[in-house]
């Protein structure tokens, strides 16, 4: 029996075109019209957010010196991340909605202020074709930073499937020695919509993803759902083992990542792990409410700024609204790419740059865990990279009411 229930709005007309259209779709998510009611008025932008909702949790490698240990404490950390990345919007699991496709530019700017300290985030949209968005957050005072790009390549068989392209990178210093960093490579779970058929579409992860690091250790976390006969949704496993030698585990975690998990020392022996660590529950420890700022204050390209017409006209079901605030938006794009296109230019990044020479972290990690040495650039318009010269220039930048009336109009039609 499935746990899904029905949603009544979707057993209507509207969601069983939907359905045929997904069976028909061509890999390209922004394209797909789903009905007004699964819409949702977040941008992708967004979602670089969910990456470190527990601050403390992000920044607490920087405090362990055993390099084991670390790695440890990173892969607890990615998977403290995963209720927040893949169910978050759908708190009942079953109301994953379709979010708003960013255009080239957009920006998601904030910042936790908690008990670990101050813990920025800067995601921009990097490239429109293919989609691919950009992020880096950064945790003060322990310097943990996380920096990387995602895109995604959907097909249907079934269901809707995600294959996510682009990876991410985070840097803690060494304590023993702040001027080393461990550098860590993440590899992103593929995923699958479930209960499309019941219209309370939730994500289920799929096969495995892999954090290797600089230290010489790598963690495989295996993603499994409810079976037919068997198993939980959202479950997975996870070991961590020196690089190339996965069957000496060092550690091992399991459990589900919506609910609890728990983490052991050594192998899984006779099915059962024993010599419990830790445990984690997501209800015994609360998400860090992020600092976005009011959006009167925001850039003109900030994505509740942006997007605010749209938003509004979602929340109140008036969609011929919403579709002409959609359109005054791709218009002013399309008009602005043609005109960099007649000056010979690009449009320019405001905190990312592609890079033009090899990746030293994915020269050297990258064949660990399955990724390629050119970070897929060619699917993602590029090997993005935060550049911090860029974003210091950015902060001196003050924009004056004249200048933000302009880039609202000239980049987003408004
Ligand atoms: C597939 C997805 C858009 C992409 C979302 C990503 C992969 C984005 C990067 C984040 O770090 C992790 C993440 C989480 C959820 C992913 C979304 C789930 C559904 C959405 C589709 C475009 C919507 C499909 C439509 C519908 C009606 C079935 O929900």
């Amino acid at each position: 029996m499935s746990e899904v229930t029905p949603n009544s709005q979707a057993t209507g007309s509207s969601w069983t075109s939907f359905l045929k259209s997904i069976a028909s779709f061509n890999g390209d998510l922004s394209s797909l019209t789903a009905p007004p009611f699964i819409l949702s008025s977040t941008s992708l932008t967004e979602f670089s957010s969910y990456w470190a909702e527990h601050p403390s949790v992000f920044a607490a490698p920087a405090h362990e010196s055993d390099p084991a240990k670390r790695a440890l404490l990173v892969l607890k950390w990615f998977l403290t991340t995963l209720k927040q990345q893949y169910a978050s919007r759908s708190e009942q699991y079953g109301n994953e909605k379709k979010p708003l496709n960013p255009f080239l530019g957009e920006l998601f700017l904030g910042k936790w202020e908690d008990s670990a300290g101050t813990t920025e985030l800067i995601s921009e949209q990097v490239n429109h074709h293919p989609p691919a968005t950009a992020y880096s957050i950064i945790n003060h005072p322990s310097k943990v930073h996380l920096q990387g790009y995602n895109a995604q390549k959907a097909s249907f068989s079934k269901t809707i499937n995600i294959k996510q392209i682009g990876h991410a990178v985070l840097t803690v210093p060494d304590p023993a020695d702040p001027g080393e960093k461990d550098t860590f490579l993440i590899t992103l779970p593929s995923l699958h919509v479930e209960g499309l058929i019941f219209g309370a579409p939730f994500i289920e992860l799929d096969s495995a993803s892999y954090i290797t690091s600089s230290t010489g250790y790598t963690a495989k976390i295996d993603y499994s759902g409810k079976g037919w006969l068997s198993g939980k949704k959202n479950s997975f496993t996870a070991t961590l083992y020196p690089t190339g030698k996965e069957k000496e585990v060092i550690y091992n975690c399991s459990g589900q990542w919506t609910k609890a998990f728990e983490i052991h020392s050594g192998p899984v022996k006779n099915n059962s792990p024993k010599n419990l660590l830790e445990s984690w529950d997501p209800t015994n420890s609360p998400i860090a409410e992020l600092i976005v700022a009011p959006i009167e204050k925001q850039h003109p390209l900030e994505s509740r700024r942006a997007w605010a017409n749209v938003a509004a006209g979602i929340s109140k079901g008036d969609m011929d609204y919403v579709g002409k605030e959609k359109t005054k938006i791709e218009n002013a794009q399309r008009a602005m790419r043609k005109k960099e296109q007649s000056e010979g230019r690009e449009w320019e990044r405001r905190y990312f740059a592609a890079a033009t020479e090899p990746d030293a972290t994915l020269e050297s990690l990258a064949s660990n865990v399955g990724l390629t040495a050119n970070g897929d650039a060619d699917k993602t318009g590029g090997l993005w990279r935060f550049d911090a010269a860029k974003a210091e220039k950015v902060k001196s930048q003050e924009l004056s009411e004249d200048e933000i009336t302009q880039l609202a109009h000239e980049l987003l039609g408004q």
